[in-house]
C-alpha cells in the first residue's frame, strides 16, 4: 500500500493505533480471500480497493473537499444517496464491521449494544478511520434504539442530521418519509451551497439505479447451478458498493459480470458439484466482517444470496426514473425506499415474503438466520422468519454472533453439522 501517513495525520487521526489495524487487515484479507481458487480476474479491482481501503478513496474524498465539495456519511440503506449526489456532494457508508473499533464504542455505550453501533462510534471517537474523519456531516436515522441514542453522542463531536424514519408502511408513512426527504434536501442544499434541481436529481436517480442494476446482474448470476463466483467475493463487492464512486463501481461490476457470464457459458464453477447452496438473512455484514461467509464456504457450503442490507435489500427495486419536478421525484424516492423491509418496521411480513421468494429464486438448500449480538429487532423477528421457513420445508439455522473470533470454532461445528444434514 502507498504511504498515506501524512494524509491521516492531517485528518487528525490517531495514526499509531490506526497502524495496528493496517497491520492485521492484509493478513485477514489474504487468509479469507486470496486463498480462494479460480477467482474471477475482475476481482482484482476489488482487491485493490480493499488493499488501499484507507488510502485511495479517502484521498478522492479529500480532493473533492478541496474543490469545495462536501461529504456525507451514512449508516443505513434508507438514507437516499440520490439527494446527496444531486447537490454535487458525495455520500459514503460509515458502518463499522471490525472488532478493532468496538472497545472505543464501549467507552461511551452500554456493553450490550450491537457491535455495528459500537464499532461505528468507536471508529469516530478513537479517530482510527479516515472516512469517519472526512465526512462533513453524518446522516443518522431513527431505526433502532441503539442508533438513535448513538447519534446524540456522535453529535457532540460532528454535525449529525437525523432522519425520522416511520416504522409502519401505511400511505401516510410513505408521505411522512417523502417529507423527511424534503427536509433532508434542504439540509444538503444548505451544507453544500448547491441546489438540488429536477435535472440533477434525475441524473442522480439514474446514477444510483445503474449501481442497483449492476448489483442485480451480479446477483442473478448466482442463481445458476454452476456458481461463477463465491459468496465471499460477492459480499466484498456489496460492502465496497457503500463507499466507492458509484459510476466507477457500476462500470467495474458490469465488467466483472461480463466475465462471469462467459464463465456460465463455459460451465465454470468455483465450487465442486453438489456444494450446498446457503442463503444468509438478517443483520448487515459491514466491511470487514467476512466471518460467516468464510465459515460457510470453508465448511462445504456456498453462500448464494444475502437477504440483508449488505445484499438484496440494498439494490432490489429501482426508483422510478420518470422525469418530473423535484417534488414528484422525491415521492418516487420515498416509495422505493419505503419498500425496504427492515426489522425496525411493524409488521414486517413483506420481509418474510422476500425470504421465501429469494430461497426459491436462488434454489437454496438451507438458510442461516444471522443476528448480530444485542440486536433485539432481528432477534425477535427471527421467530417469524424461522417459522415461515420451516413451514415451507426449508431447513434453517439461527445464529447469533459478534465481531470477535471467540465463537468461530463453535460456529464452524454448528454450520458444518447443518450443511451435512442438508
Ligand atoms: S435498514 S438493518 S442498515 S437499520 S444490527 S444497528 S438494527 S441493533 S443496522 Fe440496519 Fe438500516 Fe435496518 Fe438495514 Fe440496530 Fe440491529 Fe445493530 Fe442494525
Amino acid at each position: 500500500m502507498a504511504d498515506y501517513h501524512k494524509m491521516w495525520e492531517e485528518l487528525g487521526m490517531d495514526v499509531e493505533t490506526h497502524d495496528q489495524l493496517c497491520e492485521v487487515l492484509p493478513q485477514a484479507f489474504g487468509d479469507v480471500y486470496l486463498s480462494q481458487e479460480n477467482r474471477p480476474e475482475g476481482m482484482d479491482y476489488y482487491n485493490f480497493v480493499v488493499a488501499e481501503i484507507h488510502g485511495v478513496r479517502p484521498a478522492e474524498l479529500i480532493e473533492h473537499q478541496k474543490k469545495g465539495g462536501k461529504v456525507f456519511g451514512t449508516f443505513c440503506v434508507y438514507v437516499p444517496d440520490e439527494v446527496v449526489f444531486a447537490a454535487d456532494a458525495i455520500a459514503t457508508g460509515l458502518c463499522g464491521g471490525s472488532q478493532f473499533w468496538v472497545p472505543g464504542g464501549e467507552k461511551v455505550l452500554p456493553t450490550n449494544t450491537c457491535p455495528l453501533i459500537k464499532a461505528s462510534v468507536g471508529a469516530r471517537l478513537d479517530r482510527t478511520c479516515p472516512f469517519f474523519r472526512i465526512a462533513d456531516m453524518y446522516v443518522g436515522e431513527t431505526t433502532c434504539d441503539g442508533k438513535k441514542k448513538a447519534w446524540e453522542i456522535l453529535a457532540e463531536d460532528v454535525p449529525v442530521h437525523v432522519m425520522d424514519l416511520p416504522q409502519m408502511k401505511r400511505k401516510k408513512d410513505v408521505k411522512a418519509w417523502a417529507d423527511e426527504i424534503r427536509t433532508f434536501r434542504k439540509v444538503v442544499e444548505e451544507m453544500t451551497g448547491n441546489q438540488v434541481t429536477a435535472e440533477s436529481l434525475h441524473s442522480a436517480i439514474v446514477l444510483i439505479n445503474n449501481k442497483r442494476r449492476a448489483l442485480s446482474r451480479l446477483y442473478d448470476l448466482r442463481k445458476n447451478e454452476k456458481l461463477p463466483i463465491s459468496g465471499k467475493d460477492v459480499l466484498l463487492i456489496s460492502q465496497i458498493a457503500f463507499y466507492d464512486d458509484p459510476a466507477r463501481f457500476t462500470e467495474m461490476t458490469n465488467k466483472l459480470c461480463d466475465e462471469l457470464e462467459q464463465r456460465v457459458k463455459d460451465g465454470v464453477s468455483v465450487f465442486p458439484a453438489g456444494t450446498k447452496r446457503i442463503m444468509l438473512t438478517g443483520t448487515p455484514l459491514a466491511i470487514p466482517n467476512w466471518k460467516l461467509h468464510n465459515l460457510v464456504e470453508t465448511s462445504g457450503g456456498a453462500v448464494v444470496c444475502e437477504e440483508m442490507c449488505t445484499g438484496t435489500r440494498y439494490f432490489e427495486r429501482l426508483v422510478d426514473e420518470a422525469e418530473g419536478t423535484v417534488d414528484e421525484q422525491i415521492d418516487h424516492l420515498a416509495e422505493r425506499y419505503m419498500g425496504i423491509n427492515c426489522a425496525c418496521f411493524t409488521p414486517n411480513s413483506a420481509r418474510i415474503d422476500d425470504i421465501l421468494r429469494l430461497a426459491k429464486e436462488y434454489k437454496v438448500d438451507g438458510v442461516i438466520d444471522v443476528n448480530l449480538k444485542f440486536c433485539s429487532l432481528y432477534d425477535t423477528e427471527g421467530y417469524h422468519v424461522e417459522r415461515a421457513l420451516k413451514e415451507a420445508g426449508i431447513p434453517v439455522l439461527g445464529i447469533e454472533t459478534d465481531y470477535t473470533d471467540s465463537d468461530s470454532q463453535q460456529l464452524r461445528t454448528r454450520i458444518s453439522a447443518f450443511i451435512e444434514m442438508l
